[in-house]
């Protein structure tokens, strides 16, 4: 019996096994429901979503309550309450959610408002659009419900004033390792949903939106296929359509890890063509097929990921990586 035949069928009684790490991982059908995000720290993110998963939920559930968690969370900096403030100190917002039909909802440059997944999720669901704007996006958001409430806590205030003692942009590579919320999962019924959101990159001019809430960059998902998501700096992963790229690869028989792979090297070959440095560039991708197979690639070492399923728990995957 070949390799992947004999993952996918397993030994002990039909259950798929793991090896450590990214290795192989996406040669293997495992069984639903799953979910998995970018950075290991999404632990508790994971958890979130996994409650949701185990008691037969909805994945659109799963993704927008596991990365409800990161906005919430003061600590990861990156994202919503307590996300590292633009130039002028102004923390700006930025989310998508996509479902298992292809409806998907996003908002961008959000101020104020703790969870833009939610209110991402109320633009899929209760208008005819599907993007939303600054101040109009926090009208909506008002009137939908949502609180206003300042998202700029003292440590990110006092990390803000010391940056701008230089004023000096430049993208830091794995800044903390703990990053933008991206994730995919896959629920007991067989439905793919996908959340992403983001305080955006730190510094970024007032008004810049990333990867991020762009649907095909930050996220895509087709049903028939699978989905994909980013994390790091998102101007390299609009260039590329990257999370599109990656599903149309799945779509033409790469594994989940060969297309985030493949997605990687066309930002590395279009900077190398340019003669460009990707010393500070960092852009993680991971994807997951519609049968529960998933895999993860960075461009340069320390991207890292979670899954959680029966078989592996909540594990951290340390994801291969092209420099
Ligand atoms: C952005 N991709 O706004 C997001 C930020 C991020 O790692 O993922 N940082 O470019």
């Amino acid at each position: 019996m070949d390799r992947r035949k004999f993952l996918k069928t397993g030994l002990l009684g039909g259950v798929p096994f793991l090896t450590n790490g990214c290795d192989s991982i996406d040669t293997i059908n495992v069984s639903k429901p799953i979910v998995i995000a970018t950075w290991h720290t999404s632990d508790d993110a994971n958890e979130a979503a996994w409650d949701v998963l185990e008691s037969g939920g909805y994945a659109l559930d799963a993704v927008e309550a596991g990365v409800k968690v990161e906005e919430a969370d003061p600590n990861n900096m990156t994202v919503g309450y307590g996300g590292r403030p633009d130039r002028e100190g102004n923390v700006t917002l930025d989310a998508c959610i996509m479902d298992e039909k292809g409806d998907c909802g996003a908002v961008v440059f959000l101020k104020d408002i703790m969870h833009p997944i939610s209110v991402a999720r109320k633009v899929m669901e209760e208008t005819p659009h599907i993007m939303l704007a600054g101040e109009g996006a926090k009208q909506f958001a008002l009137e939908q419900g949502f609180e206003t409430q300042n998202l700029l806590t003292p440590k990110a205030e006092q990390a803000w004033q010391k940056w701008l003692k230089t004023s000096e942009y430049k993208p830091v590579v794995n800044i903390e390792n703990h990053d933008t919320i991206g994730m995919l999962a896959l629920d007991k019924e067989g439905r793919l949903s996908g959340a992403c959101t983001t305080s955006g990159a730190a510094w970024k001019m007032h008004g810049r939106v990333g990867d991020s809430p762009i649907i095909g960059a930050g996220l895509f998902i087709d049903p028939e296929v699978g989905a994909a998501c980013a994390t790091g700096l998102g101007e390299e992963v609009v260039k590329t359509a990257g999370s599109a790229l990656i599903v149309e690869l799945m779509r033409q028989g790469s594994t989940p890890e060969e297309a985030c792979k493949e997605a990687a090297q066309r930002i590395v070959d279009r900077n190398k063509r340019e003669n460009r440095s990707l010393k500070n560039t960092q852009v993680g991708y991971i994807a997951l097929n519609k049968n529960g197979a998933y895999g993860a690639y960075g461009i340069q070492k320390g991207f890292n990921c979670r899954v959680y399923n029966t078989e592996v728990g909540n594990q951290r995957i340390d994801a291969k990586h092209l420099i």
